[in-house]
């Protein structure tokens, strides 16, 4: 029987895309500040935003992510935040971190159920010693990771839209105006939070762990692709100014990813090569032995060469 229409897949076809989860966060103007925004209760020592975002230079993420819910901890008011539309971003002012659920809504297309994530906000600095200086320096707390997701078989109509080109045209729509995956950040940013020339806030070198890459530097929400008023470019400068330093920050990250990935063909190489040797091995002694050579090219080594002996 076929497939209901809209929901056939693409047999052997997996598509990853690589995103950023992250959160900032700076201080709070003390109590009577006329710089403290209204209504902050007064135990409140830090503002941030938790966010989910694309990659710089990569395809729009709102191509497969709709929606994000952001779970927040449970004292605050309405604390399943809903964002429908990209700036994927909850602002907030708060005492301390903790972890936020994060629930990711998929292009009804894919057919995919709703995925959730976790990400601790880090209110704190946190690091090596230059980090935390680092942080001080700029007066916002950074932590961001490279998050991935993979679809599988994807229908055929998710398949088309993944696959399409427009999903780049954002890159230069958002020369003149706010890309669909950019952060315009409805809190505003504070004011110490707007330095963003350092090359890195938090991990400096990127780390893979558990499959996330700490990212811990460089970009803010939005970073070179939507903060509003900056200028987004797709290509990466070479010359730091404040955001496009964060380009070259990102690329070493992505770099990192690459990186991994070799390291992985590599161990595969080492245990192809491991085979080989144990299959001239066996060529050798069978040659020793004086049987008939078999052609052994294609023969999967030790199991074969051993009955031949028998
Ligand atoms: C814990 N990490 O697990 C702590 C919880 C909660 C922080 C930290 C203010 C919330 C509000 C705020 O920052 N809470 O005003 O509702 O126990």
């Amino acid at each position: 029987m076929p497939a209901p229409a809209g929901t056939k897949r693409v047999k052997g076809k997996r598509i990853s895309r690589a995103f950023i989860i992250g959160s900032e966060a700076w201080p709070l103007p003390p109590v009577g500040s006329p710089q403290r925004p209204a209504n902050v209760p007064d135990d409140h020592t830090t503002q941030w935003r938790v966010y989910v975002r694309g990659m710089p230079g990569q395809p729009d993420l709102t191509t497969w992510l709709k929606k994000v819910q952001f779970k927040l901890f449970h004292t605050y008011m309405n604390p399943l935040r809903t964002v429908d539309n990209a700036p994927f971003v909850v602002s907030e002012t708060g005492w301390g971190g903790f972890n936020v659920e994060i629930r990711l809504h998929f292009n009804p297309a894919s057919g995919e159920k709703p995925q959730w994530r976790q990400h601790f906000l880090q209110l704190e600095r946190y690091g090596s010693d230059e980090d935390r200086a680092r942080q001080e320096r700029e007066g916002v707390v950074r932590s961001e990771f490279v998050e991935w997701i993979e679809f599988n078989e994807p229908t055929e109509a998710f398949w088309d839209e993944m696959t399409a080109d427009s999903q780049w045209a954002y890159l230069d729509a958002d020369k003149t105006a706010a890309g669909p995956s950019g952060a315009k950040g409805s809190g505003g940013r504070g004011k110490g939070a707007t330095s963003t020339t350092g090359t890195s806030l938090g991990g400096g070198t990127a780390g893979v762990k558990d499959g996330k890459v700490n990212v811990g530097s460089g970009t803010p929400a939005g970073g070179p692709v939507g903060v509003d008023g900056i200028e987004r470019t797709s290509e990466l400068p070479d010359k730091p100014t404040d955001y496009n330093d964060i380009s070259l920050a990102m690329e070493a990250d992505v770099m990192a990813i690459i990186r991994q990935a070799e390291a992985e063909i590599d161990k595969q190489m080492a245990k192809e090569l491991e085979r080989k040797k144990k299959m001239d091995e066996e060529l050798k002694k069978l040659k020793e032995d004086g049987a008939t050579v078999p052609v052994v090219e294609k023969t999967p080594a030790t199991a074969t060469s051993e009955r031949r002996r028998r």
